[in-house]
């Protein structure tokens, strides 16, 4: 142990920084610093080939056009926020007043299969139908849009928009898909991978006079049923994924733990996936070596160092948290990590301890975590 609290003395402190903020919130311990920078060793996990992109948005600019990757229909910014933390980079933060984004005429093409992919992060809850905040707006030639509505999914504004959806969690990701059928004339709409129904209507010929395209806001000649909250990684096809794809697609930004372990030391430390508003559950089987107890150090690096003994030290840098002491056999944490989309991405290492048995201590494998979806 004396090893592990020297290592804690090393950096300074970084008040206010992401990473500060979300082990002051979430575990409520001394933080003793941090540094900025660490080597990521938690891989994301690689989605599978898609059928070719129409459109995709990137939100990374943070000035100059809302550059289209794909199909070249960049838009202009209308006072959204740039350069906030994103998925993938960057996102844009609209602010619910005046904000938007207005891309060409003709991002989706009339009775056309078509698939539009994003992730929100509403920021306050939007109004009560018939008033609606707009999300996607995809006008011109035809009529599609994807809004909020009781701070849940509508699609298909002037299609109707008669299916009303249960209110999006505020301030963290979700991934938000619309798979529209042209052979059914309907909309199937995802939220975080889960279907949640089929809106009915056709995305044809447009009667009225073509609009442009809008994000944020509604595609009136005028904007207006402005977005709260951030947006990412807008992808459009023209084609019709499937539901395995759409699932896909959100668990690419869905972090899982990296086990690490060395020496002699006792592979007894499991933890669950690290998802932003959800429970994290730590997981130590003391019995292994017949310790009384155990816990948990949270640090900002990894390490490699070899102990008298033979046991290896995995977590280095900065101590950022403790978990415990918890007894055995089974010692748990759960931890409510918040949810903040801001903190996404963030990394920590992890290792428990064992205390009170006949030796003085047992350092188990460690646990190297990402916060994601
Ligand atoms: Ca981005
Ligand atoms: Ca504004």
């Amino acid at each position: 142990m004396k090893v592990i609290e020297a290592c804690s003395e090393r950096t300074i402190l970084a008040p206010g920084s992401r990473k500060t903020r979300l082990f002051v919130a979430i575990l409520s311990c001394a933080v003793i610093g941090l540094s900025s920078t660490d080597a990521a060793q938690v891989t994301q996990k690689t989605p599978p080939a898609f059928p070719a992109l129409a459109h995709h948005y990137g939100f990374d600019q943070v000035s100059g056009p809302v550059i289209d990757g794909v199909g070249g229909a960049h838009g202009t910014n209308m006072g959204a926020s740039r350069g906030l933390p994103g998925l993938s980079g960057f996102s844009f933060e609209f602010d619910g007043v005046n904000d938007h984004i207005d891309l060409p005429q003709g991002i989706l093409s009339p009775d056309q299969d078509c698939t539009v992919s994003l992730f929100l992060c509403l920021s306050s809850t939007s109004a009560v139908w018939p008033d609606w905040e707009g999300i996607v707006d995809l006008r011109g030639e035809v009529s599609f849009s994807i809004l909020v509505a009781n701070s849940g999914l509508r699609v298909g504004q002037d299609l109707g928009a008669t299916v009303q959806f249960a209110p999006i969690p505020l301030n963290r990701w979700h991934h938000i898909a619309v798979v529209y059928s042209a052979t059914n004339m309907a909309s199937s709409i995802f939220q975080d991978g889960v279907h949640l129904g089929v809106q009915p209507g056709r995305i044809g010929p447009f009667t009225q006079p073509a609009r442009i395209s809008r994000l944020g806001a509604g595609s009136e000649s005028q904007p207006d049923d402005f977005l709260h909250g951030r947006m990412e990684e807008l992808k459009v096809w023209d084609c019709a994924l499937s539901t395995a794809d759409i699932v896909a697609i959100r668990n690419a930004f869905q972090y899982s733990v990296l086990t690490r372990t060395g020496g002699s030391n006792p592979h007894s430390y499991t933890a669950t996936t690290p998802s932003l508003g959800d429970d994290w559950t730590a997981m130590v089987d003391v019995g292994l070596t017949g310790h009384a107890s155990a816990l948990v150090v949270v640090y900002s690096s990894r390490a490699n160092l070899t102990l008298n003994g033979g046991q290896v030290l995995l977590v280095f840098g900065s101590r950022l948290a403790s978990l415990g002491p918890k007894a055995g056999p089974v010692a748990t944490w759960t931890v409510a990590l918040p949810g903040d989309c801001s903190l996404f991405g963030v990394k920590a290492y992890t290792q428990a301890c064992h205390v009170g048995g006949v030796t003085p201590f047992a350092l188990s494998n460690s646990q190297d975590i990402t916060l994601g979806l």
